[in-house]
């Protein structure tokens, strides 16, 4: 008997795409203990991927994929994008020589839109390609997906000065685990970890939300009143006042609301923020209680986990 019913019928993201909804929670547990049971085999990269499995669901669910363009910034977050865009079975030779590289590769799979190790080079990469559907008159939508660790690099910044400018439709989405490979530093941090502090603004925002995709002159009517509650809570973020119409902070875990709030931000146009709070290693309990430890991971036993406390995969 196969331990992973559903997703071993899926083999594109087409195929994700005609699931009722209600089946998106037991392919998120396939999925996440494939990708425990997979690693635990090859090694590779564990924490992140676990922090990303239903991003990774909710994306390839509203989005038109590979017509759409997801650019994944940080290589070691793209192993469940990986098997859910028909590359499963290589996945038993992740990393090693002819298998499946452990970080997006445009030779590799026409859904991995840009190269990449890691980080910050996606939210430039992501305004290049909606620049170029803009010139080109053609409406799909661009995506990068960037972690808290990444943003903090110069060149994640020089892309939201130009594409806050651009008038071009993206979607930036900052992927918080309020962690990089180790704990994280600096003021950044600081901020979002602010920002996530703000409940006064996050419970008006959920009553917000509840409105939004009801019908097109509601969205409207919500979104004036959006702006309204956020001059009066907020003195906008600084992704706002880089020109991004700033929506978050919310749960990355919770499908409910990853999954209409992307739907809504699918017909927004201009440049979009949406700060998502995941966390490293979720779902796999020993790697909740020391990511760090389960950030990169040679071979081990899942039921047992990492011997001696030590991992031996490559760390970064
Ligand atoms: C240009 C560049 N700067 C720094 C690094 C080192 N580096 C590797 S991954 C990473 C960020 C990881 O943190 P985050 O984006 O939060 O992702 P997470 O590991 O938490 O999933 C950094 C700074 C790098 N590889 N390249």
């Amino acid at each position: 008997m196969t331990l992973y019913p559903l997703l071993d019928t899926l083999h594109s993201p087409a195929q994700l795409r005609e699931l009722d909804r209600k089946q998106l929670p037991q392919l998120t547990e396939e999925l996440r203990n494939f990708l425990v049971e997979s690693v635990s085999k090859t090694g590779g990269h564990l924490s992140s991927n676990l922090g990303t499995v239903e991003l990774t669901i909710a994306l390839h669910y509203v989005f038109d994929t590979p017509d759409d363009r997801l650019v994944w910034d940080v290589g070691h977050q793209t192993y469940a994008h990986k098997v859910l865009t028909g590359r499963r079975e290589g996945m038993a030779r992740l990393r090693m020589h002819g298998g499946v590289s452990g970080f997006p590769k445009r030779s590799e799979s026409e859904f991995d839109t840009f190269g990449v190790g890691h980080s910050s080079t996606s939210i430039s990469a992501a305004l290049g390609m909606a620049t170029a559907f803009k010139l080109k008159g053609e409406k799909h939508r661009t995506v990068a997906i960037i972690g808290d660790g990444s943003m903090s690099a110069g060149q994640a910044f020089e892309a939201m000065n130009n594409a806050g400018v651009a008038d071009a439709n993206m979607l930036v989405i900052l992927n918080d685990n309020d962690m990089s490979i180790s704990r994280p530093v600096g003021a950044l941090n600081k901020y979002l970890a602010r920002l996530f502090s703000g409940s006064a603004f996050n419970a008006a925002r959920k009553a917000g939300e509840k409105m939004l995709g009801v019908s097109p002159s509601l969205l409207e009517f919500a979104n004036r009143v959006e702006e309204h509650v956020k001059g009066m809570l907020t003195p906008g973020t600084l992704f706002e006042e880089l020109g991004f119409n700033y929506i978050g902070p919310i749960d990355g875990h919770d499908l409910d609301s990853l999954i209409p709030t992307l739907q809504n931000l699918q017909k927004l146009n201009g440049p979009q923020f949406l700060h998502v709070m995941t966390r490293k290693g979720q779902g796999y309990k020993l790697a909740e209680a020391d990511p760090i430890l389960y950030h990169g991971v040679s071979k081990f036993k899942p039921e047992v986990g990492i011997e001696g406390g030590k991992s031996g995969g490559k760390a970064n």
